[in-house]
């Protein structure tokens, strides 16, 4: 609640050289959100910082490389649409290290994503489906509620995929949940219209990224 900021969590969602300019999936202009996000991670205005991190084995069922197929083609997984990917943050190269120029020392926690190889995740809080049409918890909500939060604000990358995913289950776990836009990036700009929809039927708020709107 606005009033109690002690109690709003902002969530920092895969901040990953392969997000940005140049990386293995990256998204339009990346990196240019990596200062504002700096400094609400210093702000204060926060109880509690969590990071996300794309973090998949080689040959995950997400790559367009594990099913010879071409990269950002569709494919039917366990009942479910699945983008395939190029290979992307793949655990322990360069590209998937969380971004050298923020303060990851003001994170509380890390949840690592994607590290099954047979389930893509997209959210901080739910893989996506699984082969038994499941989609298992990662104990994030579970935390937060631990630390009394109620509250929280999302950003990072991608808009469109693992930053709207996050908030769509944040929400749907009882948060009440921002979205911070100007701090996101899409992977497909063509999809903002599609992800503001998603997320205003979802009661998710969307707010500018500055800080200055509480
Ligand atoms: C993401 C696609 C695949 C993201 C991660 O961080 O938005 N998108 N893996
Ligand atoms: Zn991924």
């Amino acid at each position: 609640m606005s009033d109690q900021p002690q109690h709003r969590a902002l969530l920092v969602v895969d901040m990953q050289p392969d997000f940005m300019e140049g990386g293995a999936l990256a998204t339009e202009d990346g990196s240019s959100i990596i200062p504002p996000i700096r400094a609400l991670m210093l702000s204060g205005l926060y109880s509690d910082i969590v990071a996300t991190q794309d973090w998949h084995p080689p040959g995950h069922v997400s790559f367009a490389n594990s099913h010879d197929a071409e990269p950002f083609s569709v494919i039917r997984l366990y009942g479910h649409d699945q983008v395939l990917w190029p290979d992307h943050c793949v655990q322990t190269t360069p590209g998937a290290e969380l971004h050298a120029d923020l303060p990851w020392e003001m994170a509380s926690v890390i949840i690592r994503k994607g590290e099954d190889p047979w389930v893509d995740s997209y959210s901080g809080f739910l893989n996506n489906w699984n082969s038994e049409g499941e989609r298992p918890a990662t104990g994030l909500a579970g935390w937060l509620r631990d630390r009394g939060v109620t509250a929280v604000d999302c950003c990072g990358l991608a808009r469109d995929y693992c930053v709207k995913w996050t908030a769509l289950d944040a929400s749907a776990a009882g948060f009440e949940t921002g979205f911070l836009w100007d701090l996101t990036r899409p992977v497909d700009g063509n999809a903002d219209p599609d992800v503001r929809t998603d997320l205003d039927q979802a009661g998710v708020r969307v707010i500018p990224g500055d800080g200055q709107t509480r």
